[in-house]
């Protein structure tokens, strides 16, 4: 044996062993912390992947549960793991704080809950319903009928700059309102300009509707109230709108 191969088996022979034990001293205690912090979950969607056809084309819905959604869920879990302000919290509680919170964590947070809150405002259009006579009672006291929501709706959500979420909201004051946020951002975040509890919401980022619309966010905002889930939209008005006296 040469000594360049001596040196060759010393070093596999002494190298070897090393993985092994170190994975056997560490690889328990990554896994049980891992096991503790996996609080984030990605739900599958509440309807197929083509459910939504042609309104939100399949492959959008693909990317963007797949890709883009579970990328927050993934950056919550891993943030998780390594900042004591975010284990153990739920999703609400992170928004409720996010002033607090680093920026990264904030939106993945945010991205999180908007993204969970989108899929369970859509349904199949031959479920899409009607609102209940509840809430169309409060949006024709509040935007005089639902087209003029509508209208509102889609101001707001082609207004947005860039990249961000459009809106329908329960104030604190229990009257219907429409805003826009940016980014991850959304009403119940403690630095909202405009708080309140979301109802009904539409994602005004690229990546929800370039594939089949691109630049023509005007369209899908139109398109996309065949897809609201009206039953849904009713229960949460039902939840959040509280009589004021
Ligand atoms: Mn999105």
């Amino acid at each position: 044996m040469t000594s360049t191969r001596l040196a060759a088996a010393i070093l596999v022979a002494s190298a070897a062993p090393q993985p092994i034990l170190a994975q056997s001293a560490t690889a328990p205690t990554v896994q049980s912390a891992q096991a503790q912090v996996q609080a984030f979950t990605l739900d599958p969607l509440p309807y197929p992947f083509d459910a939504l056809n042609p309104v939100i084309d399949t492959q959008t819905m693909t990317l963007h549960h797949g890709r883009h959604h579970k990328s927050f869920v993934d950056a919550l879990n891993k943030a998780a793991a390594e900042d004591s302000a975010v284990r153990g919290q739920s999703v609400e509680a992170l928004l409720a704080k996010a002033s607090k919170l680093p920026v990264g964590i904030r939106n993945n947070a945010g991205g999180h809950w908007n993204h969970r809150f989108f899929w369970e405002t859509m349904a199949p259009a031959s479920r899409s319903g009607a609102p209940s006579p509840a809430l169309a009672a409060a949006i024709d006291k509040q935007f005089g009928s639902l087209d003029q929501m509508r209208a509102a709706f889609k101001t707001a959500g082609t207004g947005r700059f860039g990249s961000g979420w459009v809106w329908l909201i329960v104030k604190p004051d229990g009257t219907l309102a429409i805003i826009s946020t940016p980014n991850q951002d959304n009403p119940l975040m403690d630095l909202a300009e405009e708080k309140g509890i979301p109802i009904l919401g539409n994602d005004v980022w690229e990546h929800a509707y370039y594939l089949s619309y691109q630049n023509r966010r005007g369209e899908y905002l139109d398109a996309w109230w065949q897809v609201v889930n009206w039953a849904k939209v009713s229960d949460r008005f039902a939840k959040a709108a509280v009589p004021k006296r």
